[in-house]
């Protein structure tokens, strides 16, 4: 039997952010990315949990990502438009910055968008949207990433796994949010095969000739597929248009060309929307929020379950059980710690 540790949330955050503090992160970095990271150890999202630590200290010691960076709020009295330049760090500690400002616009104006420029991102979009639900809006999230996935009947790297994320509130429930890579899976999860010495399920990947693969080496040398084929094909490239060039900031065939590999986080901006459903509605019958319940309880109803399901369930057993960690991965935080 493997030996596993159980560690309660918060011993995880205070191991992650000391790792990140002694890699030389400044506090407001070091503090949001250990937070999205163990948020994600905490739901059992591995993907984005704490196997991203390594790539993130790899970025910094690349000089890929500015580790004293502080964000800044610009000034755009009154407009729908919130900007944060991130200033070269991470996109997490922006975000925390831009949040209450967007929430306000979103109330006043019925929606607001808040524009994230030059930071880095490694992470899952969800700790996003949930801040922006916790505030009773729904949410739009997306950003590029760097070149792996090829463009449905193409053959080569040119899209992100460009995740799209969005949220609902809901009284006295967890919102409503689903959150994916336009691309079949996230490539965190191809690398978490590769470790693993799994082959990859048919369907998610070419080689570098092109040819259909579930050799994860081969996925990682060739290209990624889009989910559902042209749609997802689609909506990655809707992506790069609205988080990329609208923003002003890089596409992923850009942000490739800027760090000329796919080992570090990637550097870009962030588009995150958010609405007021009361505004919307407003002057039409029925409340949005107890709308939206109905419908919720029809899709249960047959028996299917709602995005995120699963996650918040990981997340009441951490709460009540701690974190469960094997013991490479406690050895992996010793050794970070170390370094
Ligand atoms: P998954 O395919 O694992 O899950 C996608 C969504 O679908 C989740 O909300 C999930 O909820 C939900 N879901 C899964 N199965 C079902 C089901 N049977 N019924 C209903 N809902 C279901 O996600 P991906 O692998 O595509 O992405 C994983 C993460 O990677 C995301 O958080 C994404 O933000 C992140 N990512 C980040 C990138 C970046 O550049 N920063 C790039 C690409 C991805 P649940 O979690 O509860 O299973
Ligand atoms: O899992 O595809 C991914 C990814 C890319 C950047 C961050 N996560």
């Amino acid at each position: 039997m493997t030996q596993t540790t159980t560690l309660t949330i918060t011993a995880l955050q205070e191991r992650v952010e000391a790792i990140f503090l002694k890699g030389g992160l400044n506090a407001v970095q070091a503090g949001a990315i250990s937070r999205v990271i163990v948020a994600g150890e905490r739901d059992a999202c591995k993907s984005h949990g704490i196997y991203r630590i390594e790539g993130a200290l790899r970025t910094v010691k690349a000089g890929k990502v500015n580790p004293d960076a502080v964000p800044e709020l610009l000034p755009q009295e009154n407009s729908a438009i919130v900007k944060v330049n991130a200033k070269g760090g991470f996109a997490n500690p922006a975000f925390e910055l831009g949040l209450p400002v967007l929430a306000d616009r979103a109330r006043s104006c019925g929606l607001a968008a808040l524009v994230i420029n030059d930071c880095t991102h490694f992470s899952a979009l969800w700790p996003e949207v949930e801040g922006v639900t916790d505030q009773g809006l729904a949410a739009l999230v997306m950003c590029p990433s760097y070149s792996t996935v090829a463009p449905a009947g193409g053959n080569k790297p040119l899209l992100g796994t460009n995740p799209f994320a969005f949220g609902w509130p809901r009284t006295g429930n967890p919102p409503y949010v689903f959150d994916f890579a336009t691309s079949v899976a996230a490539r965190g999860e191809i690398e978490l095969h590769r470790r693993a010495g799994k082959q990859l399920p048919e369907g998610w990947a070419i080689d570098a000739e092109g040819n259909p693969t579930t050799d994860p080496d081969a996925a990682l040398a060739g290209a990624m597929l889009p989910f559902g084929s042209h749609k997802g094909s689609a909506i990655g490239t809707m992506i790069e248009l609205l988080a990329g060039i609208m923003i002003g900031d890089l596409t992923s065939p850009e942000v490739l060309d800027y760090l000329g590999t796919t080992t570090l986080a990637p550097f870009h901006g962030e588009l995150i929307i958010a609405f007021s459903p009361e505004a919307f509605a407003a002057g039409r019958p029925g409340n949005p929020f107890a709308r939206a319940e109905v419908l919720f309880e029809a899709i249960v109803g047959q028996g299917a379950r709602l995005p995120s399901q699963r996650r918040f369930v990981a997340r009441r057993k951490s709460e009540t059980e701690g974190v469960t960690l094997t013991a490479a991965e406690i050895e992996q935080l010793d050794r970070l710690l170390a370094l």
